[in-house]
C-alpha cells in the first residue's frame, strides 16, 4: 500500500523533471511540451491527493493527557503535510479499544500511533495492522513483556516506543512523599487496572522508593479504580477512615490522583496526608497550590504526539534507520516552589 502511493509520487516527480527539461532544453518546441505538462499536473494532483495518512488511537476520550498528545500530533502533521485523524474509546478498556483499532485499520492509514490499553490483549490486533502494511508505533503505553524494548524478535515489527520512563517517574513521586512523611509511616497507592504498562511501572517505581526507606514506611494497600476518579475517591475515603494515621498516597495517573486528592480534602486531612499526583491537568495544579497535593509529575504528551508523527514520516519515506526503538520523553516535576515558572505552566495539560 505504501509503495503504490510512493510510486505515484516518484512518477509524478520524474514527469515533472522531464517536463522541466523539455521546457528549458528544447525551448522552441513549445507546442509538443504542452501535453507532458498537462499529464504532469494531473499526476502531481493525484500524488498530492495521496498525502500520507497517520492515525492516532489513544487510550480514552476526554483525558487531558491524550487531548494534549493529539494536539501535538495534529500540529506536527500539519507542519509536515500529513493527513491525520485520531480516535479512542469512551472508557480505558481493551474490549472497547479493539473495535476502534479495527475501524482505523480499515481506513488504511500509512502509520498508526497507539496507546494500547492492555499490554497483552492488544498485541494480536496491532500485529494485524502491521500485517496489513501499516507502520506501528507505541505512544505512552507499550505492549508485551519486555518493558517497552522492541529490539527482540517477538516485537521487532513495532517501530518504536515513544513515552515516559514510568518506573523512574513513580520512584520520583514516591521518594518525594516518603521524604515529606519524614521517612516513616503508612503509605497507600491508588491505581487504575492491571495490565496497563504505564501504571504498572509507576507502581513498581513507587515500591522501590518505599523499600528504600528500609521498613520505616509501610505500604498498607493498593486499589484499582478502573480509571474512574469517583471510584478512586470512594476507595481512598474508606482507607482514610480505616487508617486515620495514613501518611502518604500515590495516585498513579490523572484519575487516580484526582480521586485521592478529593478524598483527602473531603476528609479534612489536607496537609496531614501527603499526596503525589501523576499527570498534570489544571485541577492537579490547583490542588498543589491548595496544599492538597505535594508533587505533580507532568509527562510530556504533546512531545509524544509530535515524535510519533516524525517517526511515522521517516518510516513512510523508508528511513527506518533513523527511528529510535525507544524514545523516552521527559518529565516536568512541579512543586509549590516552581509551579509558577514558565516551564511548569507550559507543562499543564490541555483540557480540550
Ligand atoms: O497517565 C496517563 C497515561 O500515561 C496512562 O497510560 C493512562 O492514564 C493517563 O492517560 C492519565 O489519565
Amino acid at each position: 500500500m505504501h509503495s503504490k502511493k510512493y510510486l505515484v509520487l516518484v512518477g509524478a516527480l520524474m514527469l515533472l523533471a522531464l517536463a522541466l527539461s523539455a521546457c528549458t532544453a528544447v525551448a522552441p518546441a513549445a507546442a509538443p511540451a504542452a501535453a507532458p505538462a498537462a499529464e504532469t499536473e494531473a499526476a502531481a494532483a493525484e500524488a498530492s491527493a495521496e498525502k500520507p495518512t497517520v492515525a492516532l488511537v489513544y487510550g480514552v476520550k476526554g483525558d487531558g493527557f491524550y487531548v494534549t498528545m493529539e494536539a501535538g500530533a495534529r500540529a506536527k502533521a500539519e507542519e509536515m503535510g500529513v493527513d491525520f485523524f485520531a480516535d479512542g474509546p469512551a472508557q480505558f478498556q481493551p474490549t472497547l479499544q479493539m473495535p476502534i483499532l479495527d475501524a482505523v485499520i480499515a481506513q488504511q492509514p500509512d502509520a498508526i500511533c497507539i496507546a494500547a490499553t492492555d499490554k497483552a490483549a492488544l498485541i494480536e490486533p496491532m500485529r494485524k495492522a502491521y500485517d496489513a502494511g501499516i507502520h506501528m508505533i507505541s505512544v505512552d503505553t507499550f505492549i508485551g513483556e519486555t518493558a517497552g524494548d522492541y529490539t527482540g524478535e517477538d516485537l521487532s515489527w513495532m517501530l518504536s516506543y515513544v513515552g515516559s520512563d514510568n518506573t523512574q517517574g513513580g520512584e520520583t513521586a514516591c521518594q518525594a512523599i516518603v521524604e515529606s512523611m519524614g521517612g516513616k509511616g503508612k503509605f497507600y497507592i491508588q491505581t487504575t487496572q492491571p495490565g496497563v504498562s504505564t501504571v504498572e511501572q509507576r507502581v513498581e517505581g513507587c515500591k522501590k522508593a518505599i523499600e528504600a526507606a528500609g521498613g520505616a514506611v509501610e505500604l498498607i494497600g493498593m486499589d484499582y479504580n478502573d480509571d474512574n476518579s469517583s471510584k478512586a475517591a470512594e476507595q481512598t475515603a474508606a482507607v482514610l477512615a480505616a487508617n486515620p494515621d495514613l501518611g502518604g498516597i500515590f495516585g498513579t495517573n490523572l484519575f487516580s490522583a484526582r480521586g485521592a486528592a478529593q478524598a483527602v480534602a473531603n476528609a479534612g486531612l489536607t496537609g496531614a496526608v501527603k499526596v503525589a499526583a501523576f499527570d498534570a491537568p489544571e485541577d492537579a495544579i490547583v490542588a498543589l497550590k491548595d496544599n492538597v497535593v505535594d508533587i505533580v509529575i507532568a509527562q510530556h504528551p504533546y512531545e509524544m504526539g509530535q515524535k510519533c508523527i516524525e517517526f511515522s514520516m521517516a518510516a513512510i519515506a523508508g528511513d527506518t534507520a533513523s527511528i529510535d526503538k525507544r524514545w523516552p520523553t521527559g518529565y516536568t516535576i512541579i512543586t509549590r516552589d516552581n509551579v509558577d515558572s514558565e516551564e511548569a505552566q507550559q507543562s499543564i495539560y490541555k483540557a480540550e
